[in-house]
């Protein structure tokens, strides 16, 4: 089973990212340590003198949290990647040379590295070193390298290497992507079943956009509508639709308020199945999102010059809400905002709202248990996070955050998803125009209680378009994952719920 869904996971990055480069490897081996001088000699067997190349891969764990610097001596090209960035570029012919870079580092692991490497004439050396927080500058030693995903326990064995005839290396599409991205994705997959779906204009049109937390299945949702834009995607909490907002192109420029007729509101389901439309006149929420789903049924959005509306998708019967204007409330009734994030008190029995200051910043949601909103704090960052109830203000992520790759450090579109724990965002190589930036979308394992990220966030686009306004999925643990579990049901009697209890489990 794990091998089928690998090769899935495969084949959909070959899809993806083809043409697959499969110039055979001229030796595999793992490298203790990359401390290498060849001299005019080859590195090994199959491996010519001139005219090689090396990928080193891997992880490391940190011995604690700091300042690095890493230290490449190579004769000739290096590149080096750490996590996801590419820290030290000399990918051209020269004499020993020693190129360094410095970074912060958080967390002690798994970060990932890769080192790729070519010979062309000539002596050869290719080495790898670090200093950090109570280390001199030295070779990374062999107990700090892992060739596959560090994790407690285990013990460093050295990184992974390819070697193959050629300065021009060989691989897969997985191999060149930025080394924390694959592993990331497997980490993600490890959390269960989901998937992130966001707006891009990579075809020249906004569309809905769809990749699961594995990597695969990278593709367009919203079907193609001409001469309209689709918007703010906000999922179903089963994972099985999503609702978004079609604009008339000509408005998408700068605009992303209100129409003078209004926009429609449609639902679809995220295979792409069963679009429909399901309000005639929505307008979005302060630019941003566009509604708020309360369960399976029933959604709550803002029609065109009304306040918020709850609709029923069975039966379309829509209840206006009494707050007028552009104020969305959260899925428990219990405070609402504009596009400004006041976050004001909402008492739902007499529709009455207890505005309060604006905290500045924009962007803001709330998560769906009720405890707390987040929001733009600033101009690409930071991320912030307040408890509804005690109004407390803290940091989720800030701009450039160093545990983002540092060319994507420059953030907007907070959303975390229904059960809370994942969280998404988009990140740009601060570039802030919202709708011509590179932005790209990251996610990340978060604690539902608390709002932190407990891990680097992963990336999940790579397209030059602007990718933007995400939103996440993550399926509930299943009943039944283990052989032999059998899901049940239990009946509780009005008249019989106290006293001693008997479990029965039927098949046993
Ligand atoms: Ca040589
Ligand atoms: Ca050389
Ligand atoms: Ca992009």
């Amino acid at each position: 089973m794990k091998y089928h869904v690998a090769i899935i996971f495969m084949s959909a990055l070959c899809t993806l990212l083809c043409p697959c480069d499969l110039q055979a490897a001229a030796l595999r081996r793992t490298d203790s340590l990359v401390d290498f001088d060849w001299g005019d000699g080859s590195p090994g067997e199959g491996v010519p003198a001139d005219g090689f190349s090396v990928r080193w891969t891997g992880s490391f764990q940190l011995p604690q949290d700091g300042k690095y610097t890493f230290y490449a001596v190579s004769d000739d090209g290096i590149r080096l990647w750490v996590d996801d960035n590419l820290v030290i570029d000399n990918w051209t012919d020269h004499g020993q040379t020693e190129n360094e870079a410095q970074m912060d580092l958080w967390g002690r692991g798994p970060h990932f590295i890769r080192m790729e490497y070519y010979e062309n004439t000539g002596q050869s050396v290719a080495k790898l070193l670090w200093a950090g927080p109570g280390i001199e500058k030295q070779v990374i030693p062999t107990q700090s390298l892992f060739p596959e995903l560090w994790s407690e326990g285990t013990k460093g064995t050295g990184l992974r290497a390819v070697y193959y005839a050629g300065t021009e290396l060989g691989g897969t599409a997985e191999d060149k992507l930025p080394p924390g991205t694959a592993q990331g994705w497997k980490q993600m997959a490890k959390l269960g079943r989901g998937f992130v779906v966001w707006e891009s204009n990579r075809t020249g049109n906004w569309r809905i956009w769809h990749r699961g937390l594995d990597g695969s299945d990278l593709r367009q949702v919203s079907p193609d509508e001409k001469d309209r834009d689709h918007l703010a995607p906000h999922i179903s909490p089963d994972g099985t639709r999503l609702v978004y907002v079609s604009v008339p192109h000509a408005l998408m420029i700068s605009w992303r308020e209100d129409a003078p007729d209004g926009i429609p509101l449609y639902v679809i389901n995220v295979d792409g199945s069963g679009l429909k439309q399901i309000a005639v006149n929505a307008r979005t929420y302060g630019g941003d999102r566009a509604a708020v789903w309360l369960d399976e049924d029933n959604l709550i959005y803002l029609p065109a010059g009304k306040g918020p509306t709850k609709l029923n998708l069975r039966t379309g019967k829509e209840e206006r809400l009494p707050p007028s204007g552009l104020w969305l409330p959260n899925r428990t009734m219990t405070c609402a905002t504009t596009g400004s994030p006041t976050f004001s008190p909402y008492d739902a029995a007499s529709g009455t709202i207890n505005e309060q200051a604006a905290l500045g910043g924009c962007m803001p949601y709330f998560t769906t248990d009720g405890v707390w909103g987040f929001w733009m704090g600033g101009g690409g960052g930071p991320i912030n996070r307040i408890r509804l109830g005690t109004r407390q203000v803290s940091l989720i992520i800030n701009l450039h955050d160093s545990r983002l790759p540092a060319d994507r450090a420059y953030l907007y579109f907070p959303m975390f998803s229904r059960c809370q724990r994942l969280f998404t965002f988009g990140a740009s190589p601060d570039q802030h125009d919202h709708a011509t930036s590179d932005y790209d979308i990251f996610v990340a394992p978060a604690n539902p209680e608390t709002l932190e990220l407990t891990a680097n966030p992963v990336r999940y686009s790579f397209h030059k378009a602007t990718d933007r306004y995400p939103d996440v999925f993550l399926a509930d643990f299943e009943l039944g994952t283990h052989v032999g579990e059998a899901p049940f049901t239990v009946d509780l009697q009005g008249d019989k719920i106290s006293g001693q209890w008997t479990w029965d489990f039927g098949d046993g």
